[in-house]
């Protein structure tokens, strides 16, 4: 695999969609073949159980139902989608991926991390994302963007502050514990200077084709 896999996690309005979509034209400006993706989704099978994930009626739902549909998703985005398309040589860019567990299902939820981790190395062998981008700005900041986006809001929107400020910690516990995986982008600076940052990253792993953390 010469392929690298990119993930962007943060709290709800930080701007992970709207810097994927940075990424990915600055991606093919530099003629790098790649793909971009999302979880949980991504495949045909993941977005169906996005559907039930993301499902506001579901208020019944329990956290290690959750927790296991979450990999149910990943596991099948990862065999079906993104290990086939690094095997081709291409990069990946996925909104979200397992360090979202560990903070919602895990910090927010109350799972133990030892309970992920277990899952994690089942269902994922090892493998890990090159670099992560954490998009880091306040837990209001980031509702209020939403709601000033409008829309209908799915059943983890719903969640109070208190929620997403666990989640916001728990990103920048892991991001301490692992410099050199993680990228803190500070999030509440204007988009071009946010977008300046991600660039400097990713010009790096550009001018280190061999430098990944899986190994090859
Ligand atoms: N989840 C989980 O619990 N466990 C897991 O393992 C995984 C996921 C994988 C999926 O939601 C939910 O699943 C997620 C966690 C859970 N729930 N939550 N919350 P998602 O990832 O699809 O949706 P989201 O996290 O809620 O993302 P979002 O609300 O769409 O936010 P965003 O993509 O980070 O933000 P955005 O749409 O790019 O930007 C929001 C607005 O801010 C927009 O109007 C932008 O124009 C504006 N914006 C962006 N950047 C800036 C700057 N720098 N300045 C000013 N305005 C800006």
């Amino acid at each position: 695999m010469s392929g690298k896999f990119i993930t962007l996690e943060g709290t709800e309005g930080a701007g992970k969609s709207t810097n994927l979509a940075f990424i990915q034209d600055w991606l093919s400006e530099q003629g790098v073949d790649h793909i971009v993706t999302r979880e949980p989704g991504g495949t045909e099978i993941s977005e169906a159980i996005r559907e039930v994930l993301l499902n506001k009626d579901y208020t019944a739902m329990q956290s290690e139902t959750e927790l296991l549909l979450m990999f149910a998703a990943r596991a099948q985005h990862l065999k079906e989608k993104i290990l086939p398309a690094m095997e081709q040589g291409k990069w990946v860019v996925s909104d979200r991926f397992t360090d979202a567990t560990y903070a919602y299902q895990g910090a927010a939820r109350g799972i133990s991390y030892e309970r992920i981790a277990e899952i994690e190395n089942w269902v994922q062998q090892g493998f890990q994302p090159d670099t992560t981008f954490i998009f880091d700005l306040p837990v209001d900041v980031g509702m209020a963007r939403v709601a000033s986006r409008g829309g209908e809001t799915d059943r983890f929107e719903q969640e109070k502050q208190t929620f997403f400020e666990k989640v916001r910690e728990a990103y920048l516990n892991r991001a301490e514990k692992a410099p050199q995986r993680y990228s803190v982008l500070d999030a509440s600076q204007p988009l071009d200077q946010v977008q300046a940052d991600i660039v400097q990253r990713l010009q790096q792993l550009l001018d280190n084709p061999t430098v990944t953390l899986n190994g090859q």
